[in-house]
């Protein structure tokens, strides 16, 4: 019998929400009971286009908006093939943003409407599960400042915050939001919760595509 497959899992939020330090904790504890697991992060900056993303987070490139969008978009398209090979071989993705900061960040932009914003990632390998770590804006100004990088500033989050909100309402997606503002230990743990039950449902179902 052909092994099952791993869950596809994700974690999103805005900024200093604890999204990779709960990744990477969600990894090792899975790691640790048995279960084969690794941490994907988008985007990618290690490939041609995820470093062209790099520069351009970093302010020393300028790109057009549209343009930066899809090759957001491109930079998780063309991680499909290998995601969709370790999921087949039982291993469970959890992933560092994905399609859904792709929407909501580039639709709290002036002149972009959400259903643009979502269009070129229709298609992608559906999460199993999406938690989103919620995190009021005066709990995550208590966390310091905001970094250097392009879309770190409170008033932008507030923005994508709200988008988030709206791409929640969506029942296609299995969200699950997360109190991030208990202590890691205490996050950790639901997010484990989450997580053992979407490896034990998705199990037994096929792949699914998002937003489609
Ligand atoms: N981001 C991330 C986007 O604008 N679109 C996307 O599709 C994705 C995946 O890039 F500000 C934004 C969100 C964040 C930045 O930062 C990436 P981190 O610190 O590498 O997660």
């Amino acid at each position: 019998m052909a092994c099952k497959r791993g869950a596809l899992i994700v974690l999103e939020g805005v900024d200093k929400a604890g999204k990779t330090t709960q990744c990477k904790k969600l990894v090792q504890a899975l790691q640790q009971s048995g279960r084969p697991a690794e941490m994907m992060r988008f985007p990618d900056r290690t490939t041609t286009i995820g470093q062209l993303i790099s520069a351009y987070l970093e302010k020393k490139s300028e790109l057009e908006d549209h343009t930066v969008h899809l090759l957001f978009s491109a930079n998780r398209w063309e991680m499909v093939p290998s995601m969709k090979k370790k999921l087949e071989q039982g291993i469970t993705l959890v992933v560092d943003r994905y399609a859904f900061s792709g929407a909501a960040f580039t639709s709290a932009k002036p002149g972009f409407c959400l259903d643009w914003c979502k269009k070129p990632d229709v298609g992608l390998p559906k999460p199993d599960l999406v938690m989103f770590l919620q995190l009021s804006p005066s709990e995550a100004a208590l966390r310091g400042q905001f970094g250097e990088e392009r879309y770190e500033t409170s008033v932008f989050q507030r923005a994508v915050q709200h988008k988030f909100e709206l791409l929640m309402k969506d029942p296609s997606v299995n969200w699950q939001v997360i109190d991030a503002s208990q202590n890691i230990e205490g996050v950790h743990d639901n997010i484990m919760d989450h997580s053992l039950n979407a490896i034990n449902t998705a199990q037994n179902q096929l792949l699914g595509e998002l937003w489609k």
